[in-house]
């Protein structure tokens, strides 16, 4: 029998409850709440979490109406892979032009999670290929199980990449990885996807959730404009030359800094109440 009623390892201090409202509304994802942490999870097990047009649609759905207390997002998918990139059954039925905007659909749910208002932490396990590793690439934090890897066979399907993935992979694996991973159909596996920046963990399997967890809920606790500032900032200053990403930089340091939640975080450990760096 297949095994793909994956049981997830929880931390202890969280307990997930079915969220309300329009997420729950989403019979494609499984959105669960603790606290400040949404968990998303992909939910189509039988076609490994394939990404067709309802799925793609009801990610966007999701992470364009965050609930305004959501302060991190943990993203897994259901049963025995991550997700097994684009529903190719639905490939052969599209014109030239329709693909475009199929493409752009995309992109338009990519940036929603990598522009949106709050930092993703992807937990990934098994097939982490085409679409599937274009969506992982649009989270702010990749935690990698021993049994995730990561493959690109839109080549070898004769496509090209449409869900960001030439823009975003580049970004943490280098343009010579992906090209081999493309041209050759290169399978990296968990450490070699560690090494190479597609992911920032590897843990043991079953382990990813509670990974996920742990890093989402500091996440959580710092302060929202300094979470924004990493994730809006960030990316377009890597993006721009050094005197304006520098320009840029002082911009955002002092939006920071003048908020109150900054002003309250440094008076805390200058009066010795909290703050200390400490080692891992
Ligand atoms: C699918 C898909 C899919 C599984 N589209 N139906 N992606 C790929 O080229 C990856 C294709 N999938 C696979 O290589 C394998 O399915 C997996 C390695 C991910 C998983 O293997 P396994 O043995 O666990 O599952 P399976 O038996 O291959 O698949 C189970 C079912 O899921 C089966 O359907 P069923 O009705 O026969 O049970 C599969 O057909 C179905 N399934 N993957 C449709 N991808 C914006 S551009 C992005 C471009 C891309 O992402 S290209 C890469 C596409």
């Amino acid at each position: 029998m297949l095994n793909i009623v994956k049981q997830l390892e929880v931390p202890m201090n969280v307990e997930f409850v079915p969220a309300g409202g329009l997420l729950a509304s989403l019979d494609l994802l499984k959105t669960e709440r603790s606290g400040a942490l949404l968990h998303v999870r992909l939910n189509r097990p039988a076609k490994r979490n394939a990404l067709n047009d309802p799925l793609i649609s009801q990610l966007h759905t999701c992470f364009v109406n965050l609930p305004g207390d959501v302060g991190a997002v943990v993203l897994t998918g259901e049963g025995s892979h991550f997700c097994a990139g684009l529903d190719l059954s639905e490939l052969s039925e599209r014109s030239v032009g329709e693909g475009v905007l199929h493409s752009r659909a995309w992109h338009a749910v990519m940036d929603a999670i990598q522009f949106g208002r709050v930092p993703v932490v992807a937990v990934l396990h098994g097939a982490v290929v085409g679409g599937g590793l274009e969506l992982a690439s649009s989270a702010h934090i990749r935690v990698a199980e021993q049994s995730a890897y990561y493959g690109l066979p839109e080549g070898q399907r004769g496509i090209f990449v449409g869900g960001g993935g030439s823009a975003r992979v580049p970004r943490l694996a280098g343009v010579a990885c992906m090209t081999d991973m493309m041209l050759t159909g290169r399978v990296l596996d968990a450490q070699e996807g560690l090494v190479r920046g597609l992911s920032q963990y590897v843990v043991a399997d079953g382990a990813g959730f509670a990974k996920g967890c742990e890093l989402a809920q500091r996440i959580a606790a710092n302060a929202p404009l300094s979470n924004f500032a990493v994730m809006q900032a960030l990316p377009r200053i890597a993006d721009m030359s050094q005197p304006d990403g520098l320009f840029v930089e002082s911009l955002m340091a002092a939006i920071a800094q003048g908020d109150d939640a900054a002003k309250q975080r440094v008076r805390a450990f200058l009066e010795k109440r909290a703050g200390k760096v400490e080692k891992a």
